[in-house]
């Protein structure tokens, strides 16, 4: 038999506004290259290629969409950067991506007259994630962190919205994390679930 390349694994983390992924992301990053396990930040929206600038303006409300369209764009974000992290995952690298194709359903399906199933179409045939962390923060614990900025979507009522979504689109990768706790303490229990689950994929075709 033809020896195997190990993959790197695709890891996911989820949650509302504020929640501390990124801080978290990167954190881990950081601590896996240190350890020799190659791996990569990436998020989404990527504001940084051709979709991403439209959907920077329209975050920031320079611009207005429908729904719809803005909907395609977060979806043909993810797209546009497909062939890049199908890559680096087949290299070995492993990917820690904040926020990916349920942040696109839980937040669209939130607006009224959107339909999560049709929301869900577009995303079909993207790589599946290996696990899907989501952050929990109650509304108390997040009333306690930094205020909301001025950008769409970050608002109370909105968010409650997006974290009951969120319930309807969980499978069996999905782990929830407590994320009311100090970012070192939430470090080491992010760490223990992101190398198990490195472990368990490297071997295991990428699913779409
Ligand atoms: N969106 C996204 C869609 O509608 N469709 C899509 O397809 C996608 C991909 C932009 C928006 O776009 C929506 C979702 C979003 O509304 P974004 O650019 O990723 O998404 O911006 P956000 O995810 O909103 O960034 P957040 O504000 O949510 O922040 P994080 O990443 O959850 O939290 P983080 O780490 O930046 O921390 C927030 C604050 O809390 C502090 C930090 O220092 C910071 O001040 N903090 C903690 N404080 C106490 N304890 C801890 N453990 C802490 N961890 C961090
Ligand atoms: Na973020």
């Amino acid at each position: 038999m033809a020896s195997q390349i190990p993959r790197g694994a695709f890891i996911v983390f989820e949650g509302c506004d504020r929640s501390g992924k990124t801080t978290q992301a990167k954190k881990l990053v950081d601590y896996l290259n240190k350890n020799n396990i190659p791996s990569q930040f990436v998020n989404f929206p990527d504001r940084t290629i051709s979709t991403g600038h439209i959907i920077d303006e329209y975050l920031r409300k320079k611009i207005e969409l429908p729904d719809q369209a803005a909907h395609l764009l977060f979806s043909a974000n993810r797209w546009e950067r497909e062939p890049t992290l199908t890559k680096l995952i087949e290299q070995g690298i492993t990917l820690i991506c904040d926020r990916y194709s349920f942040s696109g359903v839980a937040f669209s399906a939130a607006k009224e007259g959107m339909d999560i199933s049709w929301c869900f179409q577009p995303e079909k045939g993207l790589p599946k994630p290996d696990a899907v962390l989501l952050f929990k923060l109650n509304e108390e614990a997040l009333q306690r962190r930094k205020g909301f900025g001025d950008e769409r979507y970050e608002q109370t009522d909105f968010q409650r919205k997006v974290a009951e979504n969120y319930e309807k689109l969980k499978d069996n990768i999905w782990i929830d994390i407590d994320a009311d706790k100090d970012i070192d303490t939430l470090g080491l229990i992010v760490k223990d679930i992101v190398i198990d689950t490195i472990k368990k994929s490297q071997f295991n075709p990428l699913e779409r």
